[in-house]
């Protein structure tokens, strides 16, 4: 025998492809927001998540690498929620995923789509991500089959949510939980960066997708089911008066303002153990 043979480590199994359908997915969950949640015991109930808020299956090879991106002002209750919820949710569904929450710093005007298109480039920064999946921090899915990857056409998840009574609001809604592979996302230009305080961002990017030639997909209306966390309407996020009349020009806008025109500068990148903390200025409405 050669003794080297020995010496030589086991060149390690190949993992197999993970299952279209992932084997130990429960259903419908139970979700409430009355007990209080600490990051430490999260971490304890996630020891396989890694520093940044990172997991890959252990088990088998996943087709995609997701990058979940959450904008944030002042909501750190809502983070210990989401973070309770969806790290075991995702890690059911043998996502290889990273989490990026994007804050906003300062007090000017809140700017919903300008973070997610900061947070597609910043999270393009740290790995080769191919799906990025936007989620408001406020909501959370209420059955572990609406699985958190890319589709053949931009994905709109958050179609059945509780205070609309659990249905879609009108046809076109594309609002609180989307995802898009990253040809998805460059073929419409990213996001718009000028639609400052609440609404119609998300029926901007609806009108992008439409225009282009694609079309929204959706999960079963019984599957795609949401909660969302109950709070006050946020300071320095005002409905936006101009988007009515914003919305109406999509096919004018989307080839110059998108992420073709992104402006920001990143303050501090922070990898805590359940999430990556992006903390940019983004300026301020013209
Ligand atoms: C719509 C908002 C969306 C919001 C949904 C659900 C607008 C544009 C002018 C009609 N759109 O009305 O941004 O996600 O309600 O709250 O306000």
């Amino acid at each position: 025998t050669k003794p080297e043979a020995n010496h030589t480590p086991p060149t390690p199994k190949p993992l197999p492809p993970c299952p279209e359908v992932p084997p130990g997915l429960v259903g419908r969950l139970l979700i409430e927001f009355s007990s209080q949640i600490t990051l430490e015991r999260v971490q304890r109930e996630n020891p396989n998540v890694t520093e940044g808020g990172k997991y890959t299956p252990p088990d088998c090879r996943p087709k995609q690498k997701v990058a979940i991106i959450i904008p944030f002002r002042h909501r750190d209750n809502h983070l210990k929620y989401w973070l309770h919820y969806l790290h075991p949710v995702l890690r059911r569904q043998k996502i290889d995923y990273g989490i990026y929450i994007i804050n906003q710093l300062g007090e000017d005007t809140f700017n919903r789509a300008k973070l997610l298109n900061v947070g597609y480039t910043e999270a393009l920064k740290d790995a080769e991500y191919d799906c990025f999946i936007f989620s408001d921090i406020d909501l959370i899915p209420m059955d572990d089959r609406n699985l958190y990857h890319c589709y053949d056409q931009p994905r709109h998840f958050a179609i059945a949510m509780d205070k609309f009574g659990f249905r879609l609001p009108y046809a076109g809604y594309f609002g609180g939980v989307s995802g898009l592979s990253k040809k998805q996302f460059l073929k419409i230009n990213g996001f718009p960066n000028e639609y400052w305080g609440w609404g119609g961002e998300d029926d901007d990017i609806y009108n992008r997708i439409t225009l282009n030639g694609m079309k929204v997909s959706r999960p079963d209306v019984r599957i795609g089911r949401y909660r969302m966390i109950k709070h006050e309407r946020d300071k320095h996020n005002e409905p936006n008066p101009q988007r009515f009349s914003k919305i109406q020009n999509t096919k004018n806008t989307m080839r110059k303002d998108g992420i073709s025109s992104l402006m920001y500068r990143v303050v501090s990148v922070k990898k805590y153990p359940l999430y990556t903390n992006i903390s940019v200025e983004i300026g301020k409405p013209p």
